[in-house]
């Protein structure tokens, strides 16, 4: 299986819980490495960009307010099979309908507070990773 990237964000509902670290800890003991990361507040015109394939959608507008309305945690994650196994790990994108355990199962309010994203496959990735990280700022596995 060959080693993938994918991109996380912790939403703003879970960081204002206080859950960083126990979302982050998830990720690492399912053996995704953090191979960037970093806190910031997204501009409105960020989250328009970055969730632009949404545009048309109904949800559009309160999915932008919610994403801008306080600081995200962005991080990089590699490991086999990342970007698969961290849509299992964060769970349905509506936790009513998250299987138990999983992310958003635990720590997400509603569709839209949701607690994290993650890129959905290998072009996704590359473009969100790219987005928010140039490539001296990721950091892969040295061993
Ligand atoms: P994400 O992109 O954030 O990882 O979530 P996802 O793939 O599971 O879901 P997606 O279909 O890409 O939708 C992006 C975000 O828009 C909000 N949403 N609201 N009210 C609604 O029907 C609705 N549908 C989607 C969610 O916050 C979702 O994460
Ligand atoms: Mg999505």
């Amino acid at each position: 299986m060959a080693i993938e990237r994918t991109l996380s964000i912790i939403k703003p509902d879970a960081v204002a819980k206080n859950v960083i670290g126990e979302i982050i800890s998830r990720f690492e003991k399912a053996g995704l490495r953090i191979a960037a990361l970093k806190m910031t507040k997204l501009t409105r015109q960020q989250a328009e960009a970055f969730y632009g394939v949404h545009r048309d959608k109904p949800f559009f507008n309160d999915l932008v307010e919610y994403m801008i309305s306080g600081p995200v945690v962005v991080q990089v994650l590699e490991g086999e099979n990342a970007i698969a196994k961290n849509r299992e790990l964060m769970g349905a994108t509506n936790p009513k309908e998250a299987a138990p355990g999983t992310i958003r199962a635990d720590f997400a309010d509603s569709i839209d507070a949701n607690a994290v994203h993650g890129s959905d496959r290998p072009e996704t990735a590359a473009q969100e990773i790219a987005f928010f990280f140039k490539d001296d700022e990721i950091f892969p596995r040295f061993d």
